[in-house]
């Protein structure tokens, strides 16, 4: 028995590779959270910026509640079952009228697992559509499983590599648009990218890149986790990311340190160039 989606929600996320929007929190919340951003991005500038945007749910507690909160998990849970983990976060930030983007691209293309079953929610903390450049999908993508990308290291491209999937049919795209406070579930392999800001406005999405079974596993680099829900992982070789108790703590930011260097030596394995993020 599901806990929150229907059925034919669970239904529509295995045909087309995503679901939207989901109601997480009243925009009045989200709001409070954009502002604990902005105050850790005042504060703390060197912990969280635009290139060192990963896996900043180990540095601030904000940012740790929004990961394992219920509504989040719940719906984690009614598409993947009652054990999961948490592998890493991104916060994808478009900064008013400006000409970043994300091209199409698949995500489990670099994350070096064994299985392509997990799935990543991205929680919008501002308006989300298509003047604040919110995600677009190709619906039923996801089913033929990683095609070819071209890195293309383009300036403006928030990509670590800059992929891009060619040939893409973008008449087929689904727009994702959101309130504060709503979120949006994607497939790893569902293709997906989004456009430039060009409204006055910050577009604020964060990531949670991805939530996983525990048969899936690293195929490159070290196997590390952060428990989600249910029984926990056993394997022999994990390493378990801690939860913050505080911002800033010096246990959950080592583990940060760590794994921010192993998503990057993942994501960049046999890349040509490697950027800053
Ligand atoms: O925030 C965006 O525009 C793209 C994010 C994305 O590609 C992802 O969360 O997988």
């Amino acid at each position: 028995m599901p806990k929150v989606l229907t059925q034919s929600q669970i239904q529509e996320y295995q045909e087309t590779g995503f679901l939207s929007p989901i109601d997480v929190m009243s925009e009045h919340e989200a709001l409070q959270y954009k502002e604990r951003l902005e105050e850790a991005e005042a504060n703390h500038p060197e912990h969280i910026h635009a290139e060192n945007r990963n896996n900043a749910h180990l540095s601030f507690v904000f940012l740790d509640e929004l990961a394992h909160h219920p509504v989040v998990l719940d719906v984690v849970e009614d598409l993947l079952g009652v054990d999961f983990t948490l592998w890493a976060s991104v916060l994808f930030i478009k900064e008013p009228s400006s000409s970043s983007y994300v091209s199409w691209h698949q995500d489990a293309t670099y994350m070096g697992m064994n299985k392509n079953t997990f799935l990543t929610p991205w929680i919008a903390l501002s308006p989300s559509n298509l003047e604040t450049g919110c995600m677009s999908m190709i619906p039923g993508s996801h089913h033929n499983h990683i095609v070819d990308h071209e890195d293309t290291f383009a300036e403006d491209n928030i990509l670590t590599r800059g992929q891009r999937v060619n040939n893409v049919d973008e008449s087929q795209a689904v727009h994702l648009i959101l309130k504060p406070g709503q979120m949006s579930v994607h497939h790893c392999e569902v293709v997906h990218g989004s456009q430039p800001n060009k409204s006055s406005q910050r577009r604020i999405g964060f990531a949670l890149q991805s939530y996983m079974q525990h048969d899936v596993r690293q195929t490159i680099g070290q196997n590390q986790w952060m428990h989600c829900r249910g029984e926990k992982r056993r394997d022999d070789d994990l390493v378990e990311l801690r939860r913050p108790r505080y911002d800033l703590d010096p246990l959950s930011m080592s583990d940060r340190e760590a794994a921010s260097k192993n998503y990057a030596d993942i994501l960049y394995n046999g890349a040509k160039q490697r950027r800053l993020y």
